[in-house]
């Protein structure tokens, strides 16, 4: 698979390739130590706070990332850095010339480098963003999955050979359970084109790993169809274990607990030799292999792991390509530390050197003061072949003109959705997004682009949110093809799943954080890969809280997909608690990066879907939510101005100029604000009823016009004041929704006006909708009393 390095830069031989790739280590641990140090010693520092960094973790993945950077990887590779190895990979940036030395110095400052890589701030050299741990190494899944998807529909202007997907992880990253959902979904798609490489350190934030729990993982791996490659032990070691006595070292280190072997190395050279010693010091051999070193160089024997010997590491990596594209986890040991005084110290995880240390170990890397940041400074290599060397590497290579980042053109949408026949009749805004869904799935016309472009995915969700008949047109997408075997034996099915290469939904197993994982990777394939794709994930509302970390950690990367919630709140009468939402509005508003909606009707929902497809592919958009609802409700005949429907709220009833109260509701309380507002009106004729499709819209909107008037923009003007401007100053507001009153408590503060808000804030309980609207405070008396306690 890999051209042999030596072949691509004639002029650097082998032998000095991996000379010049040690000087390449050096430098990356002193850049991100010194990058580090620079933040919390050197720089001023005005608010006290501990600005930290991870000195101990950057230093056990120094060779790992030198390995992959500066040798295996390709530019068409992409790779989930450690979040706490950000140092490293701003360091990596900076000897390729795509960092500046002014961010590095500003590293965790406003504006700097950021303390863990950040697709939105760092730029286009983030191929993912990391940060809570776990979701990173399992993004790299999702991500191979569409780069075969996008590659199996040719989506991509220009077809780029296929990428690995890389997780450079954590240890104690294998503690999120995420990891092994991510696992199992992986192994169910037959997923190709993964690593993981494990900084294998035996070191979490607060403790040593236990010992026997590796030997677990690696099991677990296999049981995956994952090829486990180990890298115990550097060369030095191996070629000591190769001598007389050299076996019973080996099984000396092997049988040492981590926590020793942490302790031990802390301690150094002496403190190693007396503990072996003191168990092996009968055996000729050992003694032969030790007594010739010095403290120093029994220290350096000791601790020469696999995931510290950058020829072998490359050399293990090299061999795993050449076998082809079966994921694989690579556990490379290391040393939390390594280089730097507090290796393998059980607390060493926010250390810092202190300022004597950081002298010493600035004596010792022969770096000059007033010299820190010269990328050179201090290795024995001549500067210029340095960086002919670092040209020379295959990831220096750039991946398009624009660097790392890709794009695809954006897939026209056309001017209106097909609505179905609703008018007149009950639906409810699942059956009406299934429908639009369906006949957006014919493909004729002017829908066949966007439909092509459009791909679904559900956590075991897809017939009870009404993709079904989406899935039965476009089909279920396999690597593989799988005939659908009742279909085959004739056995009566709604659903035709059907599995071909040719797919476009992507049917996942119930984890919810998988779902976002894949609407994460799925929603940045325009970057990743360029190709536009348009990703509509469904899941019951409730359940967003069960993927809500992955879901949030898609918005902060900019992702662009539409999550469509449903079936929600207590319009689920009979199913109880658990699954009767409150939170999501909330969720909704606070969520950046993900426009929130909750429709009533399907005619509101035909807009907001044709707005979301559009919103997700222009640079000032986002992923957008819609909130939806099986309950079945009268559609009404009328045309609504969609500006307002997207920007939060449109009149279904405006108020006469100067009226004293306003009824609005969002969701699938309409009838019973229909039926309140219908009485009201007989004692408040100038009433208006308002219909709220978005309270997180309307929020930031409001947000923003306040900042814009702050800033000096007197004429900005938010909807939400528009929309409330015909109302006396101080008309009263009553709100409701299935869902957090909460979500529109808020609208008081808009104009100072009284706001009586509705919508359970207790957990649900099975039963049917009038007992539970009465229970929650949602129904038509409920909601007439309200306006009589605001009118007051
Ligand atoms: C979801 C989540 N929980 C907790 C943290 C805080 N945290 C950051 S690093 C870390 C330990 C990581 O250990 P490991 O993955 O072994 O990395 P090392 O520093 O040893 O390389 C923890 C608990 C986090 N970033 N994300
Ligand atoms: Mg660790």
């Amino acid at each position: 698979m890999d051209t042999p390095v030596a072949i691509r830069s004639p002029g650097i031989s082998a032998e000095r390739r991996a000379v010049l790739l040690r000087e390449i280590e050096r430098k990356l641990l002193w850049l991100s130590a010194w990058t580090i140090h620079n933040a919390n010693h050197i720089r001023p520092n005005r608010d006290g706070l501990k600005v930290g960094g991870h000195q101990a973790s950057c230093a056990s993945v120094i060779s790992i990332m030198a390995a992959l950077y500066f040798s295996v990887l390709r530019p068409e590779d992409r790779v989930a850095v450690k979040p706490h190895a950000s140092p490293v990979f701003h360091a990596v940036n900076y000897l390729f010339g795509r960092q500046t030395r002014e961010k590095m110095a500003a590293l965790r400052q406003f504006g700097g480098a950021q303390s863990y890589p950040s697709r939105a701030k760092d730029g286009p050299e983030v191929d993912f963003s990391t940060g809570s741990v776990g979701l990173g190494v399992a993004i790299t899944t999702f991500s191979a999955l569409m780069a075969d998807y996008v590659r199996l529909h040719a989506l991509a202007a220009e077809a780029l050979p296929p990428g690995r997907h890389i997780a450079i992880a954590g240890d104690a990253e294998l503690d999120e359970g995420n990891i092994y959902e991510a696992l199992l979904e992986g192994w169910k798609h037959d997923v190709r084109n993964v690593w993981w490489i494990i900084d294998y350190n035996r070191q979490s934030l607060d403790s040593v790993v236990p010992d026997r729990l590796f030997g677990r993982i690696e099991g677990l791996f296999r049981d995956m169809g994952w090829n486990v490659v180990t890298m115990k032990y550097g060369r030095r070691l191996e070629a000591a274990f190769a001598r007389e006595g050299g076996e019973a070292l080996r099984r000396w280190i092997d049988d040492c607990p981590n926590s020793l072997y942490s302790a031990l190395t802390f301690q150094g050279g002496a403190a190693w030799r007396q503990a072996v010693l003191a168990d092996l010091g009968r055996s000729q051999g050992v003694r032969a292999i030790l007594d010739p070193l010095g403290d120093d160089e029994v220290a350096a024997l000791m601790t020469n792991l696999g995931g510290h010997d950058v020829g072998m590491l490359i050399d293990s990596l090299n061999a795993a390509a050449a076998e082809g594209d079966q994921p694989t986890c690579f556990i490379a040991y290391t040393i939390k530390g390594m280089g730097l005084p507090f290796a393998g110290h059980k607390d060493n995880h926010a250390g810092l050197m202190t300022r004597e240390q950081m002298e010493l170990f600035r004596g010792a890397m022969q770096i000059r003061p007033g010299h820190e940041w010269e990328p050179f400074e201090g290795l024995q290599a001549s500067t210029a072949e340095l960086q002919e060397f670092i040209d020379s590497v295959p990831f220096a290579r750039p991946l398009t003109p624009r660097g790392r980042s890709m794009t695809a053109p954006v897939v026209a949408v056309p001017a209106t959705l097909p609505m179905p026949k609703a008018a007149g009749r009950k639906m409810s805004t699942q059956a009406g997004f299934g429908d639009i869904l369906a006949e957006i799935g014919r493909g004729q016309g002017e829908m066949r682009e966007l439909a092509r472009h459009i791909v679904t995915t559900s956590p075991d969700v897809t017939v009870s949110t009404n993709l079904g008949p989406w899935v039965n047109r476009r089909g279920v997408f396999d690597r593989h093809t799988r005939n659908d075997v009742f279909r085959d034996a004739k056995l009566a099915s709604a659903q035709r799943w059907g599995m071909t290469p040719q797919g476009q939904h992507i049917e996942l197993g119930i984890a919810e954080q998988n779902l976002f994982l894949l609407l994460g990777a799925a929603g940045l394939a325009h970057a990743l890969h360029g190709a536009r794709v348009l990703p509509v994930g469904t899941v019951y509302d409730p359940f967003v809280n069960r993927g809500l970390d992955a879901l949030i950690y898609a918005c902060y990367q900019d992702a662009r997909f539409l999550l469509v919630s449903t079936p929600s709140g207590l319009t689920l009468a009979p199913e109880g608690g658990q699954h009767q939402s409150v939170n999501t509005p909330l969720l909704g508003i606070a969520a950046d990066r993900l426009a929130a909606y909750e429709p009533a009707h399907v005619d509101e929902l035909a807009i907001l879907l044709r707005h979301a497809f559009a919103h997700m592919q222009v640079p000032d958009g986002s992923a957008v939510w819609l909130r939806l609802s099986t309950r079945q409700i009268e559609q009404p005949a009328r045309s609504l101005d969609s500006g307002a429907v997207i920007g939060g709220a449109h009149w279904a009833v405006p108020p006469a100029p100067g009226a004293r109260i306003a009824l609005a509701y969002q969701g699938p309380v309409a009838p019973e604000a229909d039926a309140a507002f219908a009485l009201l009106r007989e004692e408040e004729p100038g009433a208006g009823l308002l219909a709220i499709t978005s309270p997180d819209r309307l929020h930031a909107g409001w947000l923003a016009a306040l900042r814009a008037r702050r800033a000096g923009d007197r004429r900005a003007r938010a909807h939400v004041e528009t929309i409330l401007a015909p109302l006396a100053p101080d008309a009263a507001l009553v709100t409701v929704l299935d869902g957090h009153p909460a979500a529109h408590a808020w609208l008081g503060a808009v104009r100072g006006q009284r706001v009586v808000p509705l919508g359970p804030d207790h957990f649900g309980q099975s039963g049917d909708i009038p007992d539970l609207y009465r229970e929650y405070g949602l129904d038509a008396d409920a909601i007439l009393d309200a306006c009589a306690q605001a009118l007051i």
